[in-house]
């Protein structure tokens, strides 16, 4: 079920302009059976656009959460970088918030529980809330106790009488899958103790835009933030910015501290810097966006002609990475399974698969060196540098990578 959006989810108003149509594309992380290949694939509309009211960048079609999360393949663990990036964030909130044994940790989007691992193993109160049952369970079956549902503010009231307020909430690449962002801000409000901290990472717009990274636009992503947008929203409720990190994870992201109004404490004068550059860079006009979708289109014509190229002198090509951005990029760049081979990918439960709409089949990262492919496309380019320090034997014999965004190079 796909609802079509007409008013801005922040500012409610009518002024949605559509500056980058990615076309019917499967769901980014619904891999396929070998069984099911035959079978028709649902495809659902890609178009996202400006708010040139409040500057949000959102999605205007929203597919059913429940056909999206319920069962979920993706999972944080697969990635050093990423497991860094947590063990970052949870020492920095110990540290800063003074995080204690008797504190609670609440993650919202808990996933397999790799970021309340962080703080379980300083035995610290850990909670987590995810909606995908499967994940919920593996993150039970390493003692992190998971509440497997939806995050609301109806659900924030009955986990604040069972378990008191949390001292810090997490949500890490959680808030752009949310659709009713002032419900969630209402469900951390509840669920935050008077002095309490809720830290969200998200991809930062400014850099989405910069880089070309139009493959983190899929329909988990509902909303793509700068700072104007998030002012705009944090003016409606009883939370504020006390503090704002640029981090370089997934290409650029931003780490937001949140704490309730009442507190007062100081806003962060970094906060007005960055707007002013992000209106600098034109992050309000609609031009710019414009002119964004012109360097995508161009990535799609540079990438299937360097790959087609490379097919037609008997090279073999694979990719890196079966992220659900890199079923973004194979299907909007029409790049299926006659151009690629495999997909090498650690997540044992994408291993086996196919992936959607481009049917390329998923294999272990040991294939690579098995097979020997002359080029890998990186679709996991966020993760670039930790996989090029990982197949240093596959460079060594003469293997290429290629890097789709912000241009597609050959390295
Ligand atoms: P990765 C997911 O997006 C989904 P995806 C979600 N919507 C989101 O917002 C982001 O995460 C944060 C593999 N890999 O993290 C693992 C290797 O095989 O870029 C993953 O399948 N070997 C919640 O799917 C994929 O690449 C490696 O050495 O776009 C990376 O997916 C490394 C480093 C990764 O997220």
């Amino acid at each position: 079920m796909v609802k079509k959006i007409k008013a801005c989810r922040i500012c409610n108003k009518e002024a949605l302009v559509q500056f980058l149509p990615l076309g019917r594309i499967p769901l980014p992380n619904g891999f396929i059976e070998h069984k099911n290949l035959k079978k028709i694939e649902a495809r659902y509309p890609l178009n996202v656009a400006l708010c040139t009211h409040c500057g949000l960048v959102q999605l205007l079609d929203i597919v059913d959460p429940e056909e999206m999360f319920h069962n979920y393949v993706y999972i944080p663990s697969t990635s050093k970088t990423r497991m860094n990036n947590f063990a970052e964030i949870a020492s920095q909130a110990r540290q800063r918030f003074a995080v204690t044994t008797d504190s609670l940790v609440i993650d919202i989007g808990s996933n397999d529980g790799s970021l309340l691992s962080f703080f379980k193993g300083h035995g610290i109160k850990t909670l987590g809330i995810d909606p995908a049952e499967n994940l919920a369970k593996i993150a039970e079956l390493k003692g992190i106790e998971t509440v497997n549902d939806y995050v609301s503010a109806r659900l924030a009231r009955k986990l604040r009488k069972a378990k008191g307020g949390a001292k810090v909430i997490t949500a890490t690449n959680v808030v752009a899958h949310i659709k009713d962002l002032h419900d969630l801000l209402s469900a951390v409000e509840i669920l935050l103790a008077d002095d309490g901290v809720f830290i969200c990472e998200f991809p930062y717009l400014l850099d989405l835009i910069q880089n070309n990274q139009f493959d983190t636009i899929y329909h988990e992503h509902l909303s793509y933030f700068s700072i104007k947008p998030l002012l705009n929203l944090l003016s409606q409720v009883e939370l504020e910015c006390i503090d704002i990190e640029r981090t370089a994870i997934d290409g650029g992201s931003l780490r937001v501290f949140l704490a309730k109004k009442k507190n007062k404490r100081p806003l962060n004068s970094k906060i007005a810097a960055m707007q002013k550059a992000e209106f600098v860079y034109g992050l309000g006009s609609i031009e710019t966006f414009n002119s964004f979708a012109d360097r995508v289109r161009k990535i799609r014509t540079d990438l299937h002609t360097t790959l087609a190229d490379l097919k037609s002198k008997g090279k073999t090509i694979a990719a890196y990475g079966a992220a659900a951005k890199g079923n973004i990029l194979l299907n909007y760049c029409k790049i299926g399974n006659r151009l690629i081979d495999f997909i090498a990918d650690s997540t044992p439960y994408k291993q086996g698969l196919y992936t959607p709409g481009t049917h390329i089949p998923i294999y272990p990262e040991s294939e690579i060196l098995g097979r020997m492919p002359d080029y890998i496309l990186i679709t996991a380019w966020n993760f670039a540098k930790e996989i090029k320090d990982k197949e240093k034997k596959y460079t060594a014999q003469g293997g290429k990578f290629i890097i789709p965004v912000p241009a597609v190079t050959i390295l």
